[in-house]
């Protein structure tokens, strides 16, 4: 079933177009003007640093405002994520904040859940509706019975609301079919995750090594300018993807395999680089445990064998597996970030974490580097009355032992009646829109007609606002303040979020409607202060940083520490071994594959493929290699 955009909001009444009232919530004096300055790119505009949400990147953003009005966003030159530039998204972000479909108030449903008739609102009789649906849940089926699920950075003062409310069911599918199954497959083997931006040193490495991650249409900014950089030096690319993607144009081999079965591959490569000696085999005796499991569970991972299960042909295997040791130290296997394939994606996140390992990749140039962050205090908040259980997210009995966020398509499992001893009653919808990201839509759409609540905050009439009780205008990322970002970069920073025009129509910044929210269920002690800016003032102060400055240039730099072994760090790894984990012990220990194994998807031939279906996969030499 699907609900189309064109069908969202007949809304009964008037009040379309209404703009806010003059809210003075941008302050006077933020942001530099330029036109005091003579910087002539300016064209006499004011300029005012931010940074984009359009996605989860965050980069650092100029606004060019003229009379109230954005004339255009370009990237911040200062900014270590941005340097200077913006993808195609993130300057069209003026598209999102002009788009005429905008939610321009809030809204109640005024029919049945889904037939998206709404009515519009005051805030107050918004937020009272939301807190007394909130309340009324709390106290017939416990705070458990609420999921929240959050997506994007502005989300962090509704984790606290969740927190300050009592359940731990916070998930979003940016966690669940994103980057969680790798987060977790690299803290298995290295004791850390990637994080967000990644820790990839694209920038330096020799050989890089992509499956199923297509920089530059997925434009990581930093990541691809770093790629383009490492092209114009000479770096050499191998692509595994069943598409001629755009990088597959750029590589010196292009491997088209079978759709799910890059553990296949992965463990073949192995198998060559172990068997011919071309690990970095220092490397894996100073840091790491299980090498001779290792060496035995690949023993019989052939080339050959892999060739019936991906369809890349051994020679191109073996070619390919020499090629990617020749590059170390320097020799990256990307981690990916869209992780959820096939069901078998932590364990293929295990196989590519412990590729690297074998070309001593964590921690050297070019390979993944160690990152560190500006240490920001946190404002002190109260503690919590009722700690949350755990999250109610496996109510099919499916077992995620290591998952480090709730699974979000297991908390809308739990949404459908009789699926679980304590069923989730409402849903909390922060800037994720369920009914496309979660897989199974069927069953989104059997718990959303079950759910007692649902309140959606969004900025756009998406398909889950649709199926709200209450909708919550937010206003976009450029109309408001958000929490500081400082993230483990190789370069530390600080970033500010501030509005660069004040909210347009009804629409409020999220911190003031989880605040807002929280006042009226008798948990204002979690927002401790009456403006945003107050509690910024608290955290930039307590770190030292002037926030005057910060708001002037978007970005303040932290002492930048060493990042690789070259540089003189000794890596350290935060596992029970204090090892890099070839073989894991923890998941033996769970009844789960200590070592990757290749399992066919669902589909697949099991028989060997015959000589005339034989792909002709790779070796896709570019033969204008030298030309750009
Ligand atoms: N333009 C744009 N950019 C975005 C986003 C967006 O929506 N639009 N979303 C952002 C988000 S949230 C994320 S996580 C990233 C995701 O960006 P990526 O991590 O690059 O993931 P996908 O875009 O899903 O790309 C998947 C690639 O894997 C290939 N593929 C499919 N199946 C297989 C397989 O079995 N094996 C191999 N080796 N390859 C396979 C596909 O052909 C495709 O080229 O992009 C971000 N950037
Ligand atoms: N079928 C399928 N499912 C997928 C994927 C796939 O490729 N195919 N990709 C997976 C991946 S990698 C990810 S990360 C997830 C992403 O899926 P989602 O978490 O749904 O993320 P987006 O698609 O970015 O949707 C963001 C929603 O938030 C709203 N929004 C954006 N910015 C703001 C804001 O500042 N404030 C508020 N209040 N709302 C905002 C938008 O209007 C939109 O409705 O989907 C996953 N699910
Ligand atoms: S990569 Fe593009 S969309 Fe994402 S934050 Fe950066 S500029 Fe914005
Ligand atoms: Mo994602």
């Amino acid at each position: 079933m699907s609900v189309s955009r064109r069908q969202f909001i007949k809304i009964s009444g008037g009040g379309l177009g209404m703009a806010a009232a003059a809210s003075g919530l941008v302050s006077k004096g933020w942001g530099f003007d330029a036109s005091q300055g003579n910087d002539p790119r300016t064209d006499g505009d004011q300029v005012i640093p931010t940074f984009c949400e359009m996605c989860f990147w965050k980069c650092g953003l100029l606004a060019h405002v003229k009379d109230g009005r954005v004339t255009k966003l370009v990237g911040n030159p200062a900014h270590p994520l941005s340097q200077g530039h913006l993808c195609p998204r993130g300057t069209g972000g003026t598209g999102l904040l002009y788009d005429p479909d905008r939610i321009q108030q809030p809204l109640v449903r005024s029919e049945k859940r889904g037939e998206q008739e709404f009515r519009p609102v005051s805030w107050d009789d918004a937020l009272n509706e939301t807190a007394a649906r909130l309340d009324r849940i709390r106290k017939e089926h416990g705070p458990e019975a609420m999921a929240f699920f959050i997506h994007g950075f502005g989300g962090s003062w509704f984790n606290t609301l969740a927190t300050a409310y009592g359940t731990g069911n916070i998930g979003a599918p940016g966690w669940a079919q994103c980057r969680g199954a790798r987060e977790v497959a690299y803290e298995l083997t290295f004791g850390s995750g990637v994080g967000s931006p990644e820790v990839t040193d694209i920038e330096n490495s020799r050989v890089l090594t992509l499956m199923g991650s297509h920089l530059g249409e997925n434009m990581h900014n930093t990541q691809v300018q770093e790629l383009a950089r490492a092209i114009e030096r000479g770096a050499e690319l191998v692509v595994v993807d069943p598409r001629y993607s755009t990088v597959a144009g750029k590589a010196r081999y292009w491997l088209p395999i079978k759709p799910g079965t890059d553990i296949a591959l992965l463990l073949a490569w192995m198998h060559v680089i172990i068997e011919e000696g071309l690990y970095d085999a220092t490397y894996i005796d100073r840091y790491a445990v299980g090498m001779e499991q290792l060496r035995a569970h690949v023993a019989d991972k052939t080339p050959q064998w892999a060739f019936v299960r991906t369809g890349i042909r051994p020679e191109v295997i073996v070619e390919t597996a020499r090629f990617i040791a020749g590059g170390r130290p320097g020799s990256l296997i990307h981690p990916g970030r869209r992780a959820a394939w096939y069901g078998d994606d932590t364990q293929r996140g295990r196989a590519t974490a412990i590729l690297n390992a074998l070309l001593g990749a964590w921690g050297h140039q070019g390979g993944l580097y160690i990152a560190s962050a500006m240490s920001i205090p946190k404002v002190a908040l109260p503690k919590p009355e009722h700690q949350p259980l755990p999250p109610n997210d496996m109510p099919t009995g499916t077992v995620y032992p290591f998952g480090g966020e709730a699974i979000a398509n297991g908390l809308r499992d739990a949404s459908i009646p009789g699926t679980h001893a304590t069923d989730v009653k409402g849903w909390m919808v922060y800037a994720t829109n369920l009914i496309q990201a979660l897989p199974e839509g069927d069953k989104t759409i059997q718990a959303l007609q079950a759910l007692d609540s649902v309140i959606v905050v969004d900025m756009l009439p998406s398909e889950i606002a649709g199926w709200a009780d209450v909708v919550l205008p937010e206003a976009t990322y450029l109309e408001r303040h958000d929490d500081l970002f400082a993230p483990p970069y190789r370069q530390p920073f600080v970033a500010l979020r501030q509005p660069v025009i004040e909210p347009m129509y009804n629409t409020k910044p999220g911190w003031w409607i989880a605040k807002q929210v929280a006042e009226r269920l008798g948990l204002g002690a979690f927002y401790p202060f009456e403006h945003v800016e107050e509690y910024l003032a608290q955290r930039t102060e307590a770190a030292g940083i002037d926030l005057v400055e910060l708001s002037r240039t978007g970005v303040v730099l932290g002492k930048r520490e060493p990042t690789t072994i070259e540089e003189g760090v000794e890596p350290a790894f935060d596992t029970p071994s204090g090892k890099i984990e070839l073989y894991s012990e923890d998941l033996a220990a769970a009844g789960l594959l200590p070592m990757p194994e290749y399992t066919p998807p669902r589909g697949a031939r099991s028989r060997p493929v015959p000589p005339a279906e034989r792909p002709r996969a790779g070796p896709h030499l570019r033969p204008d290699h030298e030309q750009p």
